[in-house]
């Protein structure tokens, strides 16, 4: 899946700082140059091997691209020595990673013994773009890790595989500026995704690894098209769709933003083609009602409600009058959810494509009307029903009957009602409904209050009161009907009734949902498995035993421009033969979006081997459902929605067992570039505070390097001027902006299981964080700390000892008490997810162990265990040196034992005279007597409580100490 298609951007306002002194005016943003990088890069990413240098082995290095050696000796001098290569990552992490390779060690056997409980940990799987791997990838990625090796070290049976989301627009897109074949580019880049996973040590099932991309695989994505079109759930429409001239291909809704394409930022507009259409509304009521059983977050079923869009309301008819102002046969039907308002519908407004208009309009109206509709075919939905857009419109030149009211009102044509929705026509109520009446109000069209609040104020003339009420000026008895007074549910229950009753409407159910355009004028993507038969253009299914059709060879990639997708060029391939009655036909030429194949890559990881079917019914029935799905919350609505509804279409046809494919799903928060510093100076360049910047009008920013910043409250501030406060910003990772991470640059200065140990440690998983180069040398020196307390620091040579320097003693209570501590928290926050609290509990208990002599086997060797799902390289260099042959990945993850996790000491509060004056540590047992002697021996509490005679002690065991001394015999003043 695609990262680089998030929509989230936290910092929306945040201008562009791509140069250390620019012109900014606090009214409007100048443009700024692109192409100057700042002179001062604080705390630069660009880690460069050439730099590192390396004194010992955990020496002081510095890697940072300076542009002069001065400057580096400079910031030597200002800054902190810091600790690199704590421990010597470089040759563990490539032994192990060799070792579990030769072993297959994370395989996940074909035939597992299904008696043991399963645990299916799945990552969005990646689109291989050409950047490589990004740090936002192992953030998501670390985290199913460490639930796989946790899991499996508690004896389940583990799915964890990988794979690639491999077609797509920018391989296709390089192939037409370049001519190289998409193939030869994704699987370059795949190969580098490949290699880039392995060095950060992820336990995948490598040996299922699967790609979209290849005909094994996309067989089956075809095969579950043919069962759509079976099932009349795959059908062909003329739809206007958007189509990107640039491109030469139609974009899906959401490849378009702001009337032009995401990608490029191509004009698109709208054209009417023949598209291959998939019926998801048919299932929107299971879609919908199947979201509360999900331990989803509650924000990605909510977008997921809103964009099914369940509407319950009437259609009802309104009588088309012809020219005398008599009733014709001909109808207008409206959708409407407020048929309490029926009273207040002063005109009707259609849809510029609605059907029935060009019968509808007048001869003196046509002209206008048919100039409406050209104009308002070229814009988008979105930009159509824009609630701040200005309002347009032209009258029909006819007129309608409100069937209530008995009343004739106009009937106009506006581009906020949508064709595509309801019934393409409305009932405009402009005194409850907003767009009505700014629409109403522009065109002097009447405003009729039917609606009043129940509280009895009054309502503002100048806007619509949409809100509930008690409804007035609403009967008509020569049509029998009379709603004045009653409540607006009340109201709306008896029009239904009516309307039914004199046959004028009924009830209806609408959904924003619309079916799923399926085709692409693309050359990169699954081919469609149809044929046309020449002779009538009749449309047949490709046979099932010719799958997979595979995509042919080409050389011209690029779109015809007419809408013939780039396969049109791929002559004999087109030409083929009607298996069944002989005849002459073409393929079609159109292929597969990028999410058809995505929309089922988690069953065919179960049995990614299989060439009869799709998946194994038993190994589907022992692994369904994906018990813990991870990715980026970009993916809330599209591909989940899209694969619950494969899913739930492969569920009614018998091939999967469960009518939901993820049980949990967890969005991973997002990871910022580095805090960049900006402080603001007037126009003689003199800082100025940033809180009073903006009175200025027009200032000046200047990046400052963090070297130069410090904290002072809330605030950051100059160093050396701290009435100067700064602008701090984090800005999403972008190239443009210089201020992406790789990861590869960071498993080569501080190695894999810093960088794991440290996208953990940034924060919650789910919050979106920011990057920062100290924090991963936090994490570096407690894993060099772990490592030098189990191997012990470096012999005069600079090389490690074998081995460890545990000892077989017995461990004590106190170490035990530690480490089962340790155990129950690691666990637990595993078990919720809470990585980071995992962490910091490991920290401290590496703290504690500095202070005992000495470490037995038995402690450490339980640490160690606990460690390797986060760490995995290094627990299994300690696991081997602590003797053990195997790999620890199987090995059971210690349990903790509640005998050690009670504390045995308590704090107690210590008062004298009803005030509390400090507290005491004691035994939980502990006498009144051994609490006041140990408070009169406190520092603190001594100076209150020694020489003074004591009137009475309230002790309240493990609770309170509570001294009241003889004031009588007190000299006035000694204690307050
Ligand atoms: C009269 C009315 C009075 C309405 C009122 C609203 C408030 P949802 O809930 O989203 O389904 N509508 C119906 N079809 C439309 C279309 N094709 N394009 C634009 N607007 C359309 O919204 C249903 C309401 O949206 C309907 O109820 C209709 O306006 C409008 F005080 O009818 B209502």
């Amino acid at each position: 899946m695609n990262l680089t298609h998030t929509k989230l951007q936290p910092f929306p306002h945040s201008p562009p700082l791509t140069h250390p002194t620019f012109l900014f005016s606090s009214r409007s943003l100048l443009p700024f140059p692109r192409n100057l990088k700042p002179a001062h890069v604080s705390r630069s990413f660009l880690y460069k091997k050439h730099t590192l240098l390396r004194y010992g082995c955990f020496g002081v290095s510095r890697s940072r691209t300076r542009s002069s050696i001065s400057e580096v000796e400079e910031e030597q001098k200002q800054k902190p020595v810091l600790v690199k290569r704590a421990y010597p990552f470089d040759e563990i992490e490539p032994k192990w990673q060799r070792y579990w390779e030769q072993n297959r060690t994370f395989r996940t056997p074909n035939d597992v013994d299904t008696s043991k409980p399963k645990f299916y940990v799945l990552d969005m799987f990646p689109y291989p773009s050409g950047a490589g791997l990004h740090v936002g990838h192992p953030l998501g990625y670390t985290a199913t890790d460490i639930l796989a090796r946790f899991k499996r070290m508690q004896g389940y049976n583990v799915l964890h595989p990988m794979g690639w989301d491999a077609f797509g627009l920018p391989a296709e897109q390089y192939a037409i500026e370049t001519g190289t074949h998409p193939k030869l580019t994704t699987f370059r880049n795949i190969n580098r995704f490949r290699s880039q996973l392995k060095s950060l040590g992820f336990s995948y099932d490598w040996d299922r690894e699967i790609s979209t991309i290849e005909p094994e695989y996309y067989k089956w994505t075809q095969w579950i098209f043919l069962q759509l079109l079976k099932r009349g759930l795959a059908y062909q429409a003329e739809v206007p769709v958007n189509w990107c001239p640039a491109l030469g291909t139609v974009l899906a809704n959401e490849e378009v933003v702001d009337g032009v394409s995401e990608r490029g930022g191509h004009p698109v507009i709208r054209k009417p083609m023949r598209q291959w259409m998939l019926k998801i509304t048919a299932y929107a009521d299971r879609l919908l009602e199947d979201l509360d059983e999900l331990d989803w977050p509650e924000s990605i079923k909510e977008m997921q409600r809103n964009w099914i869009g369940r509407s319950e309301g009437a259609e009802v008819e309104f009588c088309v009058l012809d020219s005398d102002g008599r009733e014709t046969d001909m109808k207008i039907t409206v959708y409407t959810t407020r048929l309490d308002t029926i009273f207040g519908a002063t005109y009707l407004v259609v849809a510029p494509e609605y059907t029935l208009l060009s019968s509808i309009v007048s001869t003196e109206q046509r002209e206008s009307v048919e100039g409406y509709q050209d104009i308002a075919s070229r814009k988008s939905d979105l930009e159509r029903t824009e609630l701040q857009k200005e309002k347009t419109g032209v009258f029909s030149g006819c007129y309608a009957k409100n069937p209530t009211s008995g009343e004739p009102i106009p009937i106009w044509v506006a581009d906020y009602v949508l064709g595509s929705y309801g019934t393409g026509a409305i009932m405009a109520v402009p005194a409850h409904d907003a767009r009505d009446h700014e629409f109403a109000s522009k065109l002097n069209i009447p405003i009729k209050w039917v609606v009043t609040p129940n509280n009895g104020s009054c309502v503002e003339s100048g806007k619509a009161y949409s809100g509930e009420g008690i409804i007035v000026n609403s009967s008509n008895l020569k049509v029998g009907l009379d709603i004045n007074g009653l409540s607006s549910k009340e109201a709306a229950y008896r029009v239904i009734e009516w309307a039914e009753k004199v046959g004028k409407g009924k009830k209806k159910v609408n959904y924003k949902l619309r079916d799923w355009l399926f085709a692409r004028q693309r050359y990169w993507g699954e081919p469609i498995p149809v044929i046309f038969l020449e002779d009538s253009g009749e449309s047949l299914p490709v046979l099932e035993s010719e799958l997979p059709l595979t995509l042919p060879e080409l050389d011209d990639f690029t779109p015809s421009g007419t809408g013939e997708p780039p396969l049109s060029k791929a002559v004999s391939w087109i030409k083929t033969i009607d298996p069944s009655s002989g005849k002459p036909a073409t393929r079609e030429t159109n292929t597969m979006p990028q999410w058809a194949g995505s929309c089922w890559y988690y069953l065919r990881f179960m049995d990614p081997k299989n060439s009869n079917e799709l998946v194994d019914k038993a190994k589907e029935k022992y692994w369904s459902p994906v018990d813990v799905y991870v990715g980026g919350a970009e993916h809330a609505v599209l591909h989940l929605l899209y694969s619950r509804f494969w899913h739930k279409v492969l569920y009614d046809i018998g091939v999967v067992s469960t009518k939901e494919p993820f049980k949990c799903v967890i969005n991973q928060g997002i990871i910022l570039g580095e805090v960049q510093y900006t402080a603001c100076k007037d126009t003689d360049g003199n800082y100025i505070s940033a809180d009073s910047a903006d009175d200025l009008g027009e200032y000046l920013q200047e990046i400052i390097p963090e070297e130069r910043v410090v904290k002072s409250g809330e605030f950051f501030v100059l160093k050396d001027n701290p009435n100067i406060r700064l602008i701090a910003r984090a800005h999403k990772m972008s190239k443009s902006r210089g201020n992406v991470v790789n990861p590869d640059d960071v498993v080569s200065e501080y190695g894999a299981d810093s960088l794991r140990l440290y996208e953990m440690f940034m924060g919650p998983f789910r919050d979106s964080k920011t990057w920062n180069t100290s924090g991963i040398e936090g994490v570096h020196r407690f894993l060099g700390r772990t490592w030098r307390l189990i191997v012990g620091s470096p012999l005069h040579h600079g090389a490690f000892r074998d081995g460890t320097l545990v000892t077989d003693e017995e461990p004590t209570t106190e170490q035990l008490r530690a480490l089962h501590k340790c155990i129950a928290k690691v666990t637990e926050e595993i078990e919720g997810t809470r990585f980071n609290t995992g962490i910091s509990a490991m920290m401290e208990f590496i703290n504690a162990a500095y202070k005992w002599d000495k470490q037995p086997k038995a402690i450490i060797e339980a640490f160690v265990l606990l460690l390797s799902p986060y760490a995995p390289h290094m627990a299994e260099e300690l696991w081997s040196r602590l003797g053990h042959p195997d790999s620890i990945a199987y090995e059971a993850f210690p349990k903790a034992d509640p005998a050690y996790l009670k504390e045995s000491t308590v704090i107690l509060p210590v008062q004298i005279n009803g005030k509390t004056r400090g507290t005491i540590q004691v035994e939980k047992g502990c006498s009144e007597e051994d609490a006041f002697t140990l408070a009169s021996q406190d520092e603190k509490l001594s100076k209150y409580l020694n020489g003074k005679p004591i009137k009475k002690r309230i002790f309240v065991p493990g609770k309170i100490l509570n001294v009241i001394l003889d004031s009588q015999n007190v000299k006035a003043g000694s204690i307050q």
